[in-house]
């Protein structure tokens, strides 16, 4: 799904997370392959601008907040903007006359049958109640999925739909959901409007949920607009993510209108659904973890700046590397940590490597705590005699404690070879996975 414009933005992220300079141009470049990404995604050229001067304005007039990195904060504010152009929080639906409008082949008889299905789950008594009699083919296949989904299906022997939308209630009474299926056009014609108009008035719904295709792009915006002023639309489903790349044109000029997304349809089967939630959706797109998770729980787990520099000098003592760990510990699970940390998720890592890694650090937490102070600020003192002692206290192998003190010589050595890399990038998340052994 959304594959370009996923694959693009997750390309940009990686520029961003991997490039060795993070300045003024590199910013620069980063914002043309935004907005060029999100034309060719079929977003409007306006709201285009619009975020990437949010962006910049940000990046360039606000300040970085400390303990962050320009590169972490300037991922921070794509993200948020994303997030703002396609929609803030998820949204729900609320009572239980809920009726679908959208113009013929929109995917409202297949989005009904998804969503009756999804009721049905949540332990709701959905009804299906057909309003399209234009065609004789669409009563039709409403049975068709009602059967499928084991969900009762009102069609009018008559054919009229005002007088199926009265009976239907009526029949109706004692279930908590129905999905009125309304005819639909190649376009909104004064017929359909006003057949449209009438039923909402019978049926006093309270929800008019619009059901626009993906593909439809742009126009997705005027269709919203329009319908919205004859129904009043409270909630959009998109259908066909599955199938177009440039799906953002239809999501972004949608929410344009205000309307919230509830649901997105990614193809023809009745499981083929999901509930929109723009956050989630957008660390997709951006092939990111759950970035501002990590950042909050980086805050709470107060990673003291400090030693990261210290860290990233080369210049640490074992104090410092057991507080990391601990800081570590205190975000999650290795596993659940890397997935959050930008660019991580694009990285293969070997299976178990994490696993293993968290077992070692976990040692590591535990020899160190049987040091004393002296020989967590100077390791160098550490002679075999108190290896053996420190063995002894943690409850570990001898060779342990020399792994765990080669590890930290190691490391000192690498961050202290690496120099002016190490220094730029102090403070940076990557470079905490970096001490940990990640390879990013
Ligand atoms: N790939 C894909 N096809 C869909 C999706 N939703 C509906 N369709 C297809 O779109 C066509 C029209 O759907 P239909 O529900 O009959 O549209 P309606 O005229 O608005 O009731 C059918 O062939 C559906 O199988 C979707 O999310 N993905
Ligand atoms: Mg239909």
């Amino acid at each position: 799904m959304f594959n370009n414009l996923s694959k693009g933005l997750a390309g940009i992220v990686r520029k961003l997370v991997t490039g060795t300079n993070v300045d003024k141009q590199a910013i620069e470049d980063i914002l043309t392959d935004i907005r060029k990404l999100l034309l060719e995604s079929d977003v409007d050229v306006e709201l285009a601008n619009q975020l990437v001067a949010n962006i910049r304005r940000k990046c360039f007039e606000e300040k970085v907040p400390s303990g962050m990195t320009l590169r972490e904060y300037m991922l921070k504010v794509i993200y948020e903007e994303l997030v703002r152009l396609l929609g803030d929080k998820p949204s729900g639906f609320s009572g239980k006359r809920i009726m679908f409008v959208g113009l013929f082949g929109s995917g409202k008889t297949t989005t009904i049958g998804k969503l009756g299905r999804y009721f049905v789950k949540q332990n709701l008594k959905p009804a299906l109640v057909a309003l399209d009699y234009h065609r004789p083919a669409a009563p039709e296949q409403l049975m068709q999925t009602g059967k499928e989904t084991n969900i009762p299906v009102y069609v009018e022997e008559s054919k009229n739909p005002f007088d199926a939308a009265k009976n239907a209630m009526q029949k109706f009474q004692k279930n908590n959901v129905i999905l009125f299926d309304t005819a639909g056009r190649s376009a909104l014609d004064a017929e359909l409007a006003d057949e449209l108009k009438k039923l909402s008035e019978i049926i006093k719904p309270d929800e008019v949920i619009l059901v626009i295709p993906a593909d439809l792009g742009k126009v997705a915006r005027k269709q919203a607009e329009e319908f919205n002023k004859l129904v009043g639309i409270t909630g959009v489903i998109i259908t066909k993510m599955d199938g177009t790349a440039k799906a953002g044109g239809a999501l972004a000029a949608t929410l344009v209108t205000g309307a919230k997304v509830k649901f997105i349809g990614t193809g023809e089967k009745v499981d083929d659904f999901e509930p929109y939630d723009p956050t989630r959706f957008v660390s997709r797109l951006l092939g990111l973890g759950d970035l501002q998770t990590l950042l909050e729980k980086a805050k709470e787990a107060e990673i003291k700046k400090e030693s990261v520099e210290k860290i990233a000098e080369g210049n640490f003592t074992l104090q410092d590397f057991l507080e990391q760990i601990e800081a570590m510990g205190k975000m999650g699970p290795l596993s659940q940590v890397a997935s959050m940390i930008p660019g991580m998720g694009m990285v293969k890592m070997p299976e178990g490597m994490l696993e293993k890694q968290e077992q070692r650090l976990k040692v590591f937490r535990h020899i160190i705590q049987s040091m004393t102070k002296d020989e967590r600020q100077y390791p160098d003192i550490i002679t075999s005699s108190r290896v053996r002692r420190i063995a002894k206290g943690s409850g570990r192998k001898e060779e342990e404690v020399r792994e765990l003190l080669n590890q930290y010589n190691q490391t000192k050595k690498m961050m202290r070879s690496l120099g002016g890399m190490a220094g730029m990038q102090r403070g940076s998340l990557k470079n905490l996975a970096k001490q940990f052994g990640f390879k990013m």
